[in-house]
């Protein structure tokens, strides 16, 4: 009876498991794959699931307590807004300065909206040089103003110059009727202190997020170049091309991969570049006033004014600040918009999916599964984004593909959705329409394809 009742069970138990597992094969029609389960976490295993305005302020969730602390520490100076006063905490602003603390350009970790005419340009950065480049590649400095305009200056010290933005717009239709505009950003520059010489170039820049660049650092060096396609080799149109850098830590070239053309090497030296030429604070790397050599420097002699540690635990920040996972990645229309970027070939560039190297002193970044919708290199995308200014390798019309990870939540977080190098696009359409060169063929099939198609590209795209 008893051995019975025993056998019974175990076919009812049997049945059970065929049965879910019938259900669970009739809900997926497509059996899921591992790669596909990951995908809800687009930084790997310490992606976060906080979908409000702190959605890229959050740490790595397997930090010990006392790398937590050196990312708190990160974190406050991140925040911190720096004065010009000797006798206080945090001073060593300016003389010239383009924002006062980190965080005002790179709002909640993310990035501020592109100004309206009349409005201060504060966020926006206008890289300048004249002609020519040094033996590592950088552009030559514009005399009396450097390599950035600083228009701001601490209390009786004028600013650089003063920078006007206006837009002109033109509107286009899809082959199907429907309507977008395109504006395109003119920056001019007034009241420069000493006369501007002729044939400066200007490249305005805006903040992008600051997020996921621990694990983006982590790609093995080989992986990014096994993408590069420089001259075409494989005739598809696109000829992916790593940007080199001077690394001024280890004195020798690397690649970049952090900034609109790829022209940092390392979260350390992006940081000192923005304390020292942003904010006027300099520190170990850049030890001079951005204003060196300029009237507006204030010879004081208190340089560097930003302690070592201080400088590092930025950067840790920066390399543990977590990447906000994946929303709705079992939605129809997601999964449907996901097939598109793939087909019409967005993910040539956007590559969804990298994998992490081995770093013996940071496990939390070791070998994971990463869905930054990057390959890091630099692709020609047109007269349209042309800047007409060259840096380092990477030619005016040249730009870093820009990671896509996080942009479904820019509105959430920033309460706006500019994109480009300028924040010229006002939307997702508009972001993609301005794409041409190699990217010709991709905003073509977007362009050509029926509005419900476009509709869920741009829906996956939001789920990023
Ligand atoms: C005045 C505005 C401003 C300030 C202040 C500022 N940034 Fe930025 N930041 C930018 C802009 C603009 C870019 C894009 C520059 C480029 O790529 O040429 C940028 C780029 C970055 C990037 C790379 C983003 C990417 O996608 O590659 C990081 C990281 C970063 N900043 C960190 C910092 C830190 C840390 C500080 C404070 C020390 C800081 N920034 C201060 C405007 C600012
Ligand atoms: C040839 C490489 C390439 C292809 C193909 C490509 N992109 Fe891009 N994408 C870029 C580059 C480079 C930029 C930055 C351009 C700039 O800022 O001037 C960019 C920018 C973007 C942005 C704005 C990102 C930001 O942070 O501001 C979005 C959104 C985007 N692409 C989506 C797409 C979609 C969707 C497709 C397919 C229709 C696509 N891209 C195809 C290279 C590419
Ligand atoms: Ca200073
Ligand atoms: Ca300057
Ligand atoms: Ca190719
Ligand atoms: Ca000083």
């Amino acid at each position: 009876m008893y051995f019975k009742h025993k056998i019974i069970t175990i076919v009812f138990f049997s049945l059970v498991i065929v049965f879910i597992t019938f259900q669970s094969c009739k809900k997926t029609p497509q059996n899921i794959e591992e790669a596909d389960l990951n995908e809800w976490y687009s930084g790997g295993k310490q992606t976060v699931f906080t979908t409000g305005s702190s959605a890229f302020s959050q740490s790595f969730i397997e930090l010990t307590s006392q790398k937590q602390a050196l990312h708190d520490f990160g974190d406050g100076l991140f925040g911190t807004t720096f004065n010009s006063d000797n006798t206080q905490r945090n001073h060593g602003l300016g003389p010239i300065f383009n924002g006062q603390s980190c965080i005002t350009c790179h709002v909640g970790d993310g990035r501020t909206r592109a100004p309206m005419p009349g409005e201060p340009i504060g966020p926006v950065l206008l890289r300048i040089s004249m002609p020519g480049q040094n033996q590592y590649g950088e552009s030559n400095p514009v005399p009396g103003f450097g390599i950035q305009i600083q228009q701001r200056g601490i209390f009786g010290v004028l600013g650089e110059a003063d920078i006007n933005v206006s837009y002109s717009e033109n509107t286009y239709q899809f082959p199907d009727g429907e309507v977008y505009a395109l504006r395109v950003p003119l920056y001019t520059i007034t009241n420069p202190y000493t006369p501007l010489p002729s044939g400066m170039m200007v490249s305005a820049r805006m903040p992008r997020p600051v997020f996921g660049f621990g694990l983006l650092e982590a790609i093995p060096e080989s992986d990014i170049l096994a993408k590069a396609d420089e001259n075409d080799g494989n005739n598809d149109g696109i000829s992916g091309k790593p940007n080199y850098v001077y690394d001024m830590s280890s004195h020798t070239m690397k690649l970049g991969r952090i900034g609109w053309k790829a022209t940092q090497p390392s979260l350390i030296q992006q940081a000192s570049f923005g304390f020292t030429e942003d904010i006027g604070v300099t520190n170990f790397i850049l030890p001079n006033e951005n204003s060196f050599g300029q009237p507006q420097d204030d010879h004081k002699n208190d340089d560097t004014e930003l302690g070592d540690s201080a400088l590092y635990a930025v950067s840790y920040y920066l390399k543990t600040l977590a990447v906000p996972g994946r929303r709705d990645v079992e939605d129809a229309t997601v999964k449907n918009g996901k097939k598109i970027f793939t087909q019409i070939g967005c993910v040539k560039c956007h590559a969804s999916m990298q994998k992490t190297g081995v770093d013996v002193a940071f496990p939390e970044l070791s070998n994971q599964t990463i869905f930054p919708y990057t390959d890091l290199l630099l692709h020609n995308m047109g007269p349209g984004l042309d800047d007409g200014r060259p840096d380092h390798q990477a030619a005016g019309y040249e730009w870093r593909t820009p990671p896509l990870w996080g942009i479904g939540l820019t509105n959430t977080v920033n309460g706006h959705t500019n994109f480009l190098h300028d924040g010229r696009a006002r939307n997702l359409i508009e972001a993609i329409m301005w794409h041409s060169g190699e990217a010709e063929n991709a905003k073509n099939g977007f362009k050509n394809s029926p509005k419900a198609v476009r509709d869920a590209l741009i829906k996956f795209l939001n789920s990023l």
